[in-house]
């Protein structure tokens, strides 16, 4: 009988083939709000992937971000983003990934994220550790800010929000190493896993870009929080994700701004 983790992987292979294939071409894009766009390539991918899970698991719920949704029979759900870094994907900037979650009785249980362009493959699931192809992973042992490489996003909403992320970034500028805006939720949430970065934090993002990458953090021995140090939930739009050594630290300065 098929896992859920090797139907997860399977799906973000065959859509991340196609995905590489389709990425230096003209894409049909449409907006959702101001500046958050849409490929036609994010809704089949989207499309894809529910079908390649379906199959196997017919009895899941499914929350996709392009509108994909379907209530299960189950306590089970596929969460999954099909395209994470749309707009690197349609600009053709090299970074993007493919984010599929399993969320059991509200708990996620089990995430895969996959980075096509590098055949970059993060999974984990609870309780077992994290592993990037196949290899275990874990947070960086970097204790101090000052020595620390953190990364984090600019909401879509940067237009016209006044809370859009720049005062947090302009205060850790100063603080660390230096700060990276790679616009891929999922990825920033693997690389602090991989100890590539030490922390990251981000504000008004979706269940879908969080899910994956939040369990892949802690099974990798990372702390996952709200910005603000309450319990991390996919549902509440923000996350701190770091390692133990600077975690404390950076929650401090992030509530201080
Ligand atoms: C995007 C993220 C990006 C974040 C955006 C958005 P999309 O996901 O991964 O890093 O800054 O708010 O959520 O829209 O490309 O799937």
């Amino acid at each position: 009988m098929a896992s859920e983790l090797n139907t997860g992987i399977k799906a973000v292979h065959i859509v991340g083939e196609q995905l590489i294939n389709a990425i230096g071409n003209s894409h049909q894009i449409r907006f959702k709000g101001t500046v958050n766009m849409v490929s036609e390539m994010d809704i089949w991918s989207e499309k894809k992937i529910k079908e390649v899970l379906r199959v196997e698991f017919p009895e899941y719920g499914f929350l996709g971000e392009e509108g994909e949704i379907i209530t299960g029979e189950d306590s089970c759900q596929w969460i999954v983003d099909p395209i994470d870094g749309t707009t690197n994907y349609v600009h053709g900037y090299p970074l993007f990934a493919i984010s599929i979650a399993l969320e059991k009785d509200y708990e996620i249980v089990m995430g895969v994220v996959y980075n096509p362009l590098l055949d970059e493959l993060f999974h984990a699931e609870k309780g077992k550790g994290a592993f990037l192809n196949g290899k275990p992973i874990n947070v960086s042992d970097t204790n101090e800010l000052r020595k620390s490489l953190l990364a984090s996003g600019f909401p879509y909403d940067a237009w016209t929000n006044p809370k859009n992320n720049s005062s947090e970034w302009q205060r850790l500028l100063r603080k660390t190493i230096s700060l990276r805006s790679d616009g891929v939720a999922s990825l920033d949430l693997c690389h602090v896993a991989a100890g590539r970065l030490d922390g990251y934090w981000e504000l008004n993002l979706e269940p879908w870009d969080m899910a994956a990458g939040s369990l892949i953090v802690k099974e990798a021995g990372g702390m996952v929080s709200s910005i603000s140090g309450d319990p991390f939930s996919i549902y509440q739009r923000n996350i701190l994700a770091a390692n133990n050594g600077i975690y404390r630290a950076l929650l401090v300065e992030l509530n201080e701004t």
